[in-house]
C-alpha cells in the first residue's frame, strides 16, 4: 500500500537533477565567502526577489529569527499575526534570543492583519513603551490554509508601517506558491518589504535551506547573526546546488500542487461529513474538519496509509506536493470515503 503523505511539502525529496548537481557542485568555505555555488545561489535568490542581496541559511526558522535580530534591538516590540508561523512554530526564538516583545494582531482568514489595527497598535514614542520597530507578514499563510497576500495588500500595509518608522519582514516560506497563484513574479510580492525569507525545502523540493533577502547592508548584518547562531556552514555548496535547481526548475510546477489541492478539496466536499471551505483553497494547503461520526479518524486514516497534520479537535491540514500525483489524491479520497462509510 502506498503511503499518501499529506502532512507537509517539507517531505519532498530532491530530484535526480538536484542530486547530480550536488555531486558536481564546485565548493569552497562559505564562511570565507569562497563557495562559488553558495554565491551563485545567493545572487540568483536576490535577483528573483528583486533585492540587493541574499543570505543562505539552514532553515526558514533561522531566516525569520535572523530577520528579527537584524531589524530590532532587545526590548523592542514586533507586530506578528495571531496565526503566524513565527508565533506558533518557532519556539519563541524572537523573544528568547532576540529579546523582543511579540505583540499579536488578529489575522483574518485570508492571512491578513487589518491596517487600522496595525496603526492603533503601534506604540507612540513614550517613556513607558517598548518601541514598535517591526511588522511581520506571511505569504502564503500557513495556518490560514495557504492564503495568498496580494501585492496591493502588502504594499498598503508596508507603506503604513514605514510611515510609522517600522521595518517590514515577510515570511515568504512559500512565496513562490503565492506568485504562481497570482501569476506575478515573486519579486512583485516582495517589493514592498524590507526583507523576505523563502524556503527551498518545501514545494521546491530541495533537501535543505532558506534564503533571507534584503538590502546589501541588512544582509551583511544578517550574515553576522547567522554566524552567531551557528549557521555559518562551510562547503554548503553541496546543498546550495540543489537550491539552484529548485529555483530554476521547480517553481512553475507548483501549479500542479495547487490543482491537486483543489482536487482534494473538491473530493472531500463530496464525502459526507467533511467540512471544507472551497473558496479558501488558493495554493497547496487544504484545511478541513473530519466528520464527527468518525471520532477515531486519525488512527483510521493512518492505518489506511493517509497521513495528515492534526491541529486541534477535528481540524486537519493537508498539503499537496511533488511526491503526490492526481491519482494519489484520488486514491486518498477513495480510502477516506471507504473509512467514513465503514464507520457509519
Ligand atoms: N512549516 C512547517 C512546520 O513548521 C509547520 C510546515 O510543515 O508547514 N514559515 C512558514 C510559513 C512555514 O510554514 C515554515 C515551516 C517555516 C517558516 C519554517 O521553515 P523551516 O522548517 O525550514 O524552519
Amino acid at each position: 500500500m502506498k503511503i499518501i503523505d499529506l502532512r507537509s511539502d517539507t517531505i519532498t525529496l530532491p530530484t535526480d537533477e538536484m542530486r547530480q548537481a550536488m555531486f558536481e557542485a564546485e565548493l569552497g568555505d562559505d564562511v570565507h565567502r569562497e563557495d562559488p555555488t553558495v554565491n551563485r545561489l545567493e545572487e540568483l535568490a536576490a535577483q528573483m526577489m528583486g533585492k540587493e542581496a541574499a543570505l543562505f541559511t539552514p532553515s526558514g526558522t533561522m531566516s525569520n529569527l535572523i530577520a528579527v535580530l537584524t531589524h530590532t534591538r532587545p526590548g523592542d516590540e514586533i507586530l506578528v499575526g495571531s496565526e503566524a508561523h513565527m508565533l506558533w512554530y518557532e519556539v519563541g526564538g524572537a523573544s528568547a534570543l532576540g529579546g523582543v516583545v511579540i505583540r499579536t494582531l488578529p489575522n483574518d482568514e485570508a492571512g491578513r492583519v487589518d491596517p487600522d489595527t496595525v496603526e492603533q497598535t503601534i506604540r507612540p514614542k513614550e517613556i513607558h513603551h517598548p518601541p514598535t520597530t517591526l511588522l511581520c507578514l506571511e505569504n502564503t499563510h500557513n495556518r490560514c490554509g495557504g492564503a495568498v497576500l496580494t501585492r496591493e495588500y502588502t504594499s498598503a500595509i508596508a507603506q503604513l508601517a514605514h510611515q510609522h518608522g517600522l521595518r517590514v519582514h515577510l515570511d515568504g516560506a512559500r512565496i513562490f506558491n503565492a506568485a504562481i497563484a497570482l501569476n506575478v513574479p515573486a519579486s512583485e510580492l516582495a517589493a514592498p518589504v524590507d526583507s523576505v525569507g523563502f524556503c527551498l525545502s518545501k514545494g521546491l523540493s530541495a533537501p535543505v535551506g532558506s534564503l533571507l533577502c534584503g538590502t546589501q547592508e541588512s544582509v551583511e548584518e544578517a550574515r553576522k547573526w547567522r554566524k552567531m547562531l551557528g549557521g555559518g556552514m562551510r562547503q554548503a555548496g553541496v546543498i546550495a546546488a540543489a537550491g539552484i535547481v529548485a529555483l530554476q526548475k521547480m517553481v512553475s510546477r507548483l501549479a500542479e500542487d495547487h490543482a491537486n489541492a483543489r482536487r482534494l478539496a473538491d473530493g472531500l466536499v463530496r464525502i459526507p461529513g467533511f467540512a471544507v471551505h472551497l473558496e479558501k483553497v488558493q495554493t497547496n494547503i487544504v484545511n478541513f474538519e473530519f466528520p464527527s461520526t468518525t471520532p477515531d479518524f486519525k488512527p483510521q486514516a493512518q492505518a489506511r496509509g493517509v497521513k495528515f497534520l492534526y491541529r486541534s479537535e477535528r481540524k486537519i491540514r493537508a498539503v499537496t506536493h511533488r511526491m503526490l500525483s492526481a491519482e494519489d489524491i484520488d486514491e486518498a479520497l477513495e480510502r477516506l470515503d471507504r473509512l467514513v462509510r465503514e464507520a457509519g
